[in-house]
């Protein structure tokens, strides 16, 4: 008798979500210099030198630029430090994290 199989009553299967990315977005301002804002993207974001004067001249024309997509607390994180860097220098530099659609 105990060796006969039953099935089970019941199959629970947890989907895992995939945990939300947020993007950091680099807004344009009238004063931060050029140069300061590639420093920064290297330095906080890891860019290139290319890509970050792509992502500077693009949010410099645009408005704004998409610089990379983290999990939230990573994004935030880098947001704050890359904001900070502007501050601590008397700059208006500013990096925000926004979830993706
Ligand atoms: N608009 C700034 C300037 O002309 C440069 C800049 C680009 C600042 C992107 C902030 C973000 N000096």
């Amino acid at each position: 008798m105990s060796d006969v199989v039953t099935p089970p009553k019941t199959v629970t299967r947890t989907k895992t979500e995939r945990p939300k990315l947020y993007k950091v977005v680099l807004l344009n301002d009238d004063f931060t210099p050029r140069e300061f804002v590639v420093m920064v993207l290297k330095a906080v974001f890891r860019t290139t030198e290319d890509e970050a004067s792509r992502i500077m001249i693009t949010a410099h024309q645009k408005g704004a630029c998409v610089v990379s997509v983290y999990p939230r607390d990573v994004a935030e994180t880098k947001a704050m430090e890359a904001t900070d860097l502007g501050r601590q220098a008397g700059f208006p530099l500013m990096f925000t994290a926004e979830p993706e659609e």
